[in-house]
């Protein structure tokens, strides 16, 4: 098979590349290790930033997004039991959109293959070759075992953490930076209406929870846990009451409803440089990892195919080579902006082990000066809904 490029994995990243590339006319394979049905259903993000919200507009994906998606003009902080609105349209003129990811997943999905976009589901043994050469090529199974081989231009490693293309960079080539937290999220997905129409950000001494949703019908919740935390531990009730005790506050009250998805995962922060490597590119999770505190995940992997579709369409068409040449550098100034956010969002925000008295005073101060001043408040706001693109 000879294709422009081939891409690796099928979550935003791989996906939103493969419908801008063929836009400009550019061919490309993806190629996906889970199902369909799998990336459609997996629960993770929920944010989007007003640029992804423009962006996926602009190219076509907007329809049920703003049909279905729920526009928030701000979030609550809450702590001391109280909360203290960031009011996002009146400290930048801008919002945010709750679309779950896997909402984005299943319209680009359907998009590529309105398109006859090639989107091959259940490969095995992803393998890439020569990327530093020429003529690289990437190998795997189709779904029925058969042996195949992609020959491109370019291969794009769009394949998350734990995929297999960030590994295709020589060891002695790369530089990683790394921050891993002392706690872990426990995320629930269930069945009863926001308690809240907005999402609010919960500082308690027991630990930091969220409150966000998914639709009229469907609340998100998270609370901070141990990183060695076992799901199996957590019934449903205990769950629920841990949620009641740390959201306590005047006039709220929260609903409980059928849990349909509770799972744990670890937070780190994570950047590899270079993104780019011969002939391929890395972007997204594969490249990148913020904790989830600031909503940045999702949205730092569409910033990462913009800038690299633009780059890989004035290379494929018209032989310039400075937008690839400048990919990593370009993306990195907006990955590690988004760095800082997540990091200090997660810092203000959690219990550290430990109980240090003299950080949780340092912590509650900085909640107080966010909430009540202009300046920090739009400092949060602005990052929070997203700078603009490059
Ligand atoms: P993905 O979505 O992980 O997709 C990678 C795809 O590659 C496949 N794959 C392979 N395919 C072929 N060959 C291989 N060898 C492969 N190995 C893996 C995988 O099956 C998968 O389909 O990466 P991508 O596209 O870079 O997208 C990144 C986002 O998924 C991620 O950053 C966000 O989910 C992070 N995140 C959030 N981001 C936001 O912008 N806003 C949020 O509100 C937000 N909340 C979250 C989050 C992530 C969370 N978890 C579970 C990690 C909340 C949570 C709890
Ligand atoms: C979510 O709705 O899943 C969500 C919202 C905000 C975050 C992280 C996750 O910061």
């Amino acid at each position: 098979m000879r294709t422009q490029v081939a891409i690796v994995g099928a979550g935003p990243a791989g996906l939103l590349l493969s419908h801008l590339l063929a836009m400009a006319g550019i061919d490309s394979v993806v190629l996906e290790t889970r199902s369909r049905e799998y990336v459609e259903r997996r629960v993770r993000a929920g944010v989007l930033e007003q640029p992804t919200v423009e962006l996926l507009r602009s190219v076509g994906l907007g329809e049920r997004m703003d049909s279905e998606g729920l526009p928030h003009e701000g979030i609550s902080l809450r702590f001391d039991g109280a909360d203290h609105r960031i009011d996002f349209a009146a400290l930048t003129g801008r919002s945010i959109t709750v679309y779950g990811q896997q909402e984005v997943v299943k319209d680009l999905i359907a998009a590529r293959i309105a398109a006859q976009g090639d989107l091959r589901f259940e490969v095995s043994d992803v393998t890439l070759h020569d990327v530093d050469g020429n003529e690289p090529r990437v190998t795997f199974r189709d779904a029925d075992g058969t042996a195949q081989e992609v020959r491109c231009d370019a291969i794009a490693g769009c394949d998350g953490f734990h995929g297999v293309s960030r590994s295709a960079v020589p060891a002695g080539l790369v530089t990683a930076y790394e921050q891993t937290y002392p706690f872990a999220w426990l995320g629930i997905l269930a069945e009863t209406p926001p308690s809240h129409d907005e999402l609010i950000y919960c500082y308690h001494e027991r630990g930091f929870a969220l409150h966000s949703m998914r639709s009229p019908q469907v609340t998100r919740l998270y609370l901070q846990v141990a990183p060695d935390e076992r799901i199996e531990d957590w019934s449903d009730a205990r769950i629920w009451d841990e949620l009641h005790v740390r959201l306590a506050a005047d006039g709220f009250a929260l609903t409980e409803g059928a849990m349909l998805e509770k799972g744990i995962t670890g937070m780190r922060s994570f950047v590899v440089e270079p993104m780019r490597h011969g002939r391929l590119f890395l972007a997204g999770d594969a490249a990148h990892i913020v904790p989830p505190t600031g909503a940045k995940g999702m949205n730092l992997a569409i910033a990462d195919v913009l800038q690299l579709s633009r780059a890989l369409t004035a290379w494929l068409r018209e032989g310039r080579t400075e937008l690839i040449d400048g990919y990593g550098e370009t993306c990195l100034r907006r990955i590690w902006r988004a760095q800082h956010f997540s990091w200090w969002m997660t810092s203000m925000l959690h219990r550290f082990p430990g109980g240090d008295p003299f950080q949780h005073q340092i912590q509650l101060s900085q909640l107080r000066y966010t909430a009540t001043s202009v300046p920090a408040a739009t400092t949060l706001a602005e990052n929070y809904v997203g700078l603009p693109f490059s």
